[in-house]
């Protein structure tokens, strides 16, 4: 139904109040949702798309899955928020869980994925005074061009991407950027005996899903080792069974020092991040020395615990793997001038979309949200194809044909 109200539809006013009463800061696909379910979303006209999106691979779970649903409102009803002053009886019991899901002495928990990257880089630096002993404030992080980390100062300041840093300075120091999938670039940055840790996406996502040499993880998981670096591997967008394993790391079987995780720890229910790490690293931290009001609540740990069930329980990584092999075989058989990549794995994938006739990415996902299917591109010219894994082939196919469909419309 496409109420009318002072002359505007129910969508166009709700995207009017945003445009006026909301900050500028993002540019979103002209469509107002307001129910999802699974692999679907409907927006405010009943219309429904499948979500290509996943909100950046935080719905692996799929929208509102009624597990996520339940344990939340049945916890919101309990006790929501202790604050870390005081103990409850949640969290033991959640750290225990992810530490054994994952394989850490222990867990620092936050809210957003920037927080746990946040806590990651402060703890790569205490480690590196107080084990390493590396002399104070002269400690160094290395991260790679394209990465995408957050958008706090200190994420920002190890961006290459001046949409990411510019005109928000003066930048955090002590950072050393080096080329993605470079492994001699890197062993170089290693000789500065100031290094305490290198941080890096198993596979770029804001980048464009960049997908790294096969040995790529290897070659850093042996450079870290042989030159006492921590290995601080960010698989908020790319865990948690998004890329066909359980981590991306798993697909060359490396365990980083510092495992960086959010997004989907919370299955899109309710902000959830974690930074696991074994206890020289995590004990370098002492009490009172960071913190956070919501971090580890009774909520988060609840949440937390039921998404990761529903992955294991569930088989996702198995599902994301095998229906990102079908996915990009029909992407890769589409014969359109306009595609001149494809690229992915698992359920993280994207599609490189040639300008033409004055026509952009953007107007293929304007199409594509006429035909049923939302997905939004990044940087210009790269459209991300990361559904939720709950996702089943029959879906899949219906989604390669809209595809297929919407492209031959830009040939
Ligand atoms: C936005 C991008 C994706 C992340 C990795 C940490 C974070 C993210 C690898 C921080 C967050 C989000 C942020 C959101 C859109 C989305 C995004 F396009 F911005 F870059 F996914 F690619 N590490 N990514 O991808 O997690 O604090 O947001 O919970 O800022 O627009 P967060």
């Amino acid at each position: 139904m496409n109420t009318m109200i002072a002359g505007k539809t129910r969508a166009e006013e709700l995207m009017a109040l945003e445009d006026r009463y909301g900050a500028h800061n993002y540019h979103p696909l002209p469509v107002v949702l307001s129910r999802g379910e699974g692999v679907f979303v409907w927006d405010v006209n009943g219309k429904q798309y499948y979500d290509f999106l996943s909100a950046y691979s935080a719905v692996n779970q799929g929208h509102c899955h009624p597990k996520l649903v339940s344990t939340l409102a049945e916890q919101a009803g309990k006790l929501a928020l202790t604050s870390r002053a005081f103990y409850n009886d949640c969290l033991g019991e959640y750290e225990k869980f992810i530490t054994t899901f994952f394989g850490y002495d222990k867990v620092l928990p936050m809210n957003t994925g920037v927080e746990a990257v946040e806590t990651s880089i402060k703890l790569a630096r205490r480690w590196g005074y107080k084990i390493k002993g590396i002399p104070n404030n002269q400690a160094k992080v290395v991260f790679v061009e394209g990465n995408f980390h957050g958008r706090t100062i200190s994420s920002i300041s190890a961006s290459t991407d001046p949409s990411s840093y510019s005109h928000f300075g003066p930048l955090v120091p002590g950072y050393v950027i080096v080329p993605y999938n470079d492994l001699v670039a890197l062993e170089k940055a290693f000789q500065d005996p100031h290094v305490a840790g290198f941080m890096f996406e198993p596979i770029q996502g804001e980048a464009g899903v960049v997908v790294p040499n096969e040995g790529y993880l290897k070659g850093i998981r042996n450079l870290c080792t042989k030159y006492k670096v921590l290995m601080i591997a960010d698989e908020v967008q790319t865990g948690l069974a998004r890329t066909g394993k359980m981590l991306a790391c798993d697909h060359e079987n490396v365990r980083a020092d510092v495992l960086v995780l959010g997004k989907a720890l919370s299955g899109g229910m309710y902000p959830v991040s974690a930074v696991l790490a074994d206890d020289e690293i995590m004990l370098t931290i002492q009490p009172g020395e960071h913190g956070s009001t919501y971090g580890g609540n009774p909520i988060a740990s609840k949440v937390a615990i039921a998404a990761l069930e529903i992955l294991r329980d569930e088989n996702l990584s198995a599902n994301a793997e095998r229906l990102g092999e079908i996915l990009r075989r029909e992407l890769r058989a589409i014969k359109s001038s306009r595609v001149t990549a494809v690229r992915g794995k698992g359920m993280l994938n994207a599609i490189v979309i040639a300008p033409k006739n004055g026509t952009t990415a953007w107007d293929v996902c304007l199409k594509l949200m006429e035909n049923g299917l939302l997905a939004k591109p990044t940087h210009g010219d790269i459209i991300r194809f990361a559904p939720p894994l709950v996702m089943n082939e029959e879906q899949l196919m219906d989604c390669v044909a809209i595809i297929k469909k919407t492209l031959t419309e830009f040939e």
